[in-house]
């Protein structure tokens, strides 16, 4: 019989519609089940889905749809990352109001996420810009200024003196401001900043528990908060050299073995001695003034040219008084770590060399490496930062460093300058506590007053929300908050007098640290979370996004996680218990001979003699094919998931991105393969149908006895049943796909035999049938849903149980065992694992190579170890 095609675009919608009515992947609060929760990264709504949400939402659908058939209660809610600056660039180029284009783009992004078929729970659907949401957002605000959690810090900001706005780090190029062009200058402003350094010890060590999360992510959040170990050191300046008198300068190093290789001291432009010889001096300030220009990325201070400035200033050694060594205004050095101050030690930091390489100041190296002879080692462009024995250190030579960076701690922890000790051991992080003022108008309004008689003072409560107004003008630059003629205005709450609201908004980063929490009880409208419930539901057991999130994202939810704990919203710490970062989705590029991009809709490629060339579709020029890279606008090599799926249908999109490439790596979008994943889900049906044909005359009763036919392909069956079901839950899909498409041969295999089989085996193809159905389910859902129609099967196959394994049907049933002919390995024999020693025996002395290695020799002793070894003794 010749089923008919399987039409997608009619079946697909009457699933979702379907699934939508019977809201079958609403997940309940009261459910007595075990949880699971799955989330991926929740989407900003720019307009569009793009196919990288594609992959994302199907890895996670994938694993939502299978927990939910082994029984648990899942939780895989959907919500959206809406604030942010897109939404004002759009008022300020469309003139459209931010809180209209978010919504409408909501909308629109939503009605293409229904169509992918994904399993979500659509009732705790909100947006961080909904009022009901920021609310408890500004209440957890209030709490962590309580708890000393959240505090005013002076901040260095990028400063756009024509626009007269601050601006974020990615909106100045090349030291010029975005949209003016205008130098950009570092101003001190009163930020809001989050207390995560209270943390950064504890949020260090916690990584070492998340072992279900990338070692390469773990790596990366330990570098990010960046301990060391170090020591300070007060070293001496020659009072007769210094602006003011000043007699000490302190200093953070890690490398306190290295001080007798040190040939010079620098300072950070914002360091207090720099700032005092700047004032005796025009040409210090003018130097001071040129290097703040490059801006506060770290970044671009990393892969600036080093450039410093001699103050004049000498410091003293702390082991040798007569050793005097010039102090530096650098631009390498930063105020806000450590202390600001460094000793430099050009042989071994490179950043110290290229300084002394451009400024004359030599090198002497302190540590040689083993195998090295000291006489004949000398550094010149490449500082060494290995390990080895000390030289020209006088009382360190021939320590190791680590040796040598505790003799030097003792010494100058226990040597007095005043009352206080010269050396102190101090451990230093990188991490820097998180300023969250941002000075723009689509983001979560900072709840408090500014009164001039009270000074900061929190709304009340009952006050909460503090929402933004709606009759905003984007005509002026800067923030619109700022510029509304009576939005700031208000009295105080303190003393009824005139005071003014904050307009600095937070950071997004904050929307997204605890929108996860929020998921467990999106319904409470008087706290952030039910704690109850929070605590039943978190953390997230499996977390999937894209690896650009895996420092800040990651890093801000855990500290926003402690202090929900700290403020009693959450009795936890770590909000993911398992995390998983995606590869992205690439393309090919097309280029026409003029130079430009053209999309991959728009040209045709041709698979020849020649290998694969690339024809334009509207003129047939011949275009260029380039390399694979990242999807992006500007190379145009973009897929839209609308038009794939209303080509293809959602079931192919979704099976050809998990089936080509490991899911944290990058897969290639391919027409071509596309249209095999197209091939394949016909290829099924048929299969389905064709079975559904012979499932109709298997016995209603399970067979006594199976025949080799039906036990081979129950055994497919289980077997895949068995690979599948554990590669589902170590996310290896593209391996779960291979075993299924291996077990769809081995049905179709059968099939093939004719139509008229023996009852055990229309019994086995009737199981095998249902088992191949329910293992594509979480990947091809739609299809699944009318396949089990076609089984005649009862309900939804969303949400029928997971099949049992009968494991007895995995053992295999024979055995290999390896021959040895006096205790040399000669060979290996296969026999049924029921076979007996004689059996075992004979099989073995007819094997051509014992016959060889005994040489003709007699038999003494035929040793079998079951299961594993046959010894024969000649
Ligand atoms: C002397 C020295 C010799 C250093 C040597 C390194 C190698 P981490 O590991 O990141 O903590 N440093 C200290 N404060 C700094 C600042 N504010 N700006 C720029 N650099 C600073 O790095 C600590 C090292 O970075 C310190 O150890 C110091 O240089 C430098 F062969 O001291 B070291
Ligand atoms: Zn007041």
């Amino acid at each position: 019989m010749t089923a008919e095609r399987y039409n997608a675009r009619e079946s697909e919608p009457r699933w979702q519609r379907l699934w939508d009515e019977k809201a079958i992947f609403a997940s309940k609060n009261d459910d007595k089940r075990p949880k699971y929760y799955v989330l991926e990264m929740f989407p900003y709504p720019s307009g569009r889905i793009h196919i990288g949400h594609v992959r994302n939402y199907t890895l996670g659908d994938v694993l939502a749809r299978f927990m939910r058939a082994k029984g648990f209660n899942v939780l895989h809610p959907m919500g959206w990352d809406a604030f942010g600056l897109p939404a004002e660039n759009a008022a300020i180029e469309r003139k459209v109001a931010p809180k209209a284009w978010t919504y409408d783009n909501i909308a629109a992004m939503k009605k293409q996420l229904r169509s992918i078929g994904l399993s979500l729970d659509w009732s705790r659907e909100f947006a961080t810009c909904d009022p009901s949401y920021y609310k408890h957002q500004q209440k957890m605000f209030l709490d962590m200024l309580r708890t000393g959690l959240a505090e005013r810090e002076k901040r260095k900001l990028n400063w756009d003196p024509v626009d007269m706005t601050v601006l974020a780090n990615e909106q100045v190029i090349d030291g010029r401001g975005w949209r003016s062009g205008a130098v950009v200058e570092q101003r001190e402003m009163s930020q809001w900043v989050f207390k995560i350094t209270k943390y950064a010890q504890e949020l260090l060590e916690a990584l070492d528990g998340l072992d279900r999360w990338p070692d390469k992510v773990r790596l990366m959040q330990r570098n990010w908060i960046g301990r060391s170990e170090g020591l300070l050191i007060r070293f001496a300046l020659d009072a007769a050299t210094t602006p003011a008198g000043e007699t000490e300068l302190k200093i953070f190093t890690t490398r306190p073995d290295t001080l007798f290789g040190a040939k010079f001291m620098a300072i950070s432009a914002d360091h207090p001695l720099a700032v005092a010889a700047a004032a005796k001096n025009p040409r210090l300030a003018e130097f001071i003034a040129d290097i703040k220009k490059i801006g506060t990325a770290q970044s671009i201070i990393d892969t600036a040219e080093k450039q410093g400035f001699d103050t004049g200033i000498k410091a003293v050694h702390p082991f040798d008084p007569s050793w005097k060594l010039p102090v530096y205004v650098a631009n390498f050095v930063l105020m806000e770590y450590g202390t600001g101050a460094i000793f430099g030690c050009p042989a071994h930091d490179q950043r110290d060399l290229d300084f002394v390489n451009k400024y004359g100041l030599g090198n002497v190296p302190v540590v040689c490496p083993e195998g090295q002879d000291p006489k004949t080692f000398f550094i010149t462009d490449t500082a060494y930062d290995g390990d080895g024995r000390m030289i020209n250190s006088r009382f360190l030579d021939g320590m190791t460093i680590d040796q040598a960076k505790e003799e030097v701690a003792k010494r100058l922890e226990s040597e007095l300058r005043g009352n206080a000790p010269v050396g102190e051991r101090q451990v230093n992080f990188r991490l820097r506590d998180w300023g969250i003022s941002r000075q723009r108008y689509w983001g979560c309004p900072i709840p408090v007053i500014h009164c001039p008689t009270c000074d900061v003072v929190p709304v009340p409560d009952d006050q909460l929300p503090v929402t933004l107004p709606e009759d905003v003008s984007f005509d002026k630059p800067g923030n619109a908050l700022d510029h509304h003629p009576t939005w700031k205005h208000v009295t105080c709450p303190k003393c009824g007098g005139k005071a003014v609201r904050e307009t600095d908004t937070m950071d997004t980063f904050v929307d997204s640290s605890w929108y996860f929490a929020r998921f467990t009880d999106p319904w409470n409208e008087t706290a952030p979370t039910t704690p109850t419930v929070a605590n039943r539901m978190m953390p997230v057991d499996q977390y999937i996004g894209g690896v650009e999130h895996a420092i800040l994202h990651l890093l801000y939810s855990r500290f926003f996680t402690r202090a929900m704990k700290a403020t009693g919203h959450i009795d936890m710490t770590e909000p993911f218990a398992g995390m998983f970062t995606q590869g992205m989705v690439v393309h090919e590029t097309y280029q026409k001979a003029d130079g430009s991009w053209v999309t991959p809709a728009e040209v045709k490629i041709e698979v020849g003699g020649n290998g694969r060339r690339a024809v334009l579709l509207a003129t047939g020029e011949d275009v260029e094919i380039g390399p694979i890279e990242k999807m992006s606008k500007s190379k145009k090599n973009t897929v839209d998931p609308d038009d794939i799926i209303a080509s293809y249908g959602a079931d192919v999109a979704r099976w050809f991105m998990l089936s080509d490439s490991p899911p944290d790596r990058d897969v290639i979008w391919s027409d071509e393969r596309v249209q095999g994943a197209a091939r394949f889900v016909q290829r099924l049906w048929r299969l389905v149908n064709e079975s559904a044909e012979i499932a109709k005359t298997a016995p209603a009763a399970r067979p006594a006895t199976f025949g080799p036919e039906a036990l081979t392909l129950r055994k497919a069956a289980h077997g895949a049943l068995d690979k599948v079901s554990s590669g589902i839950e170590r996310l290896h899909f593209n391996v779960c796909l291979a075993h299924i498409r291996e077990f769809a041969n081995a049905l179709a295999e059968v099939l093939a035999k004719g139509d008229k089989p023996a009852p055990d085996v229309a019994w086995a193809v009737k199981e095998a049938a249902t088992i191949l159905v329910q293992l594509f389910s979480p990947m091809m859902p739609h299809l699944a849903e009318e396949c089990w129609v076609v089984l005649g099967r009862e309900g939804l196959v969303s949400e029928a149980d997971w099949p049992q394994i009968e494991r007895d049907l995995l053992v295999e049933d024979s055995v290999t065992l390896v021959v040895q002919v006096n205790g040399k390995k000669r060979g290996d024999v296969t026999v049924p694992r029921a076979a007996q020693n004689a059996d075992i025996e004979a099989a073995v002395l007819a094997l051509d190579a014992v016959k060889a290695a005994l040489g003709g020799k007699p038999v003494r002793k035929v040793i079998v170890v079951p299961m594993r070894i046959v010894n024969v003794v000649g």
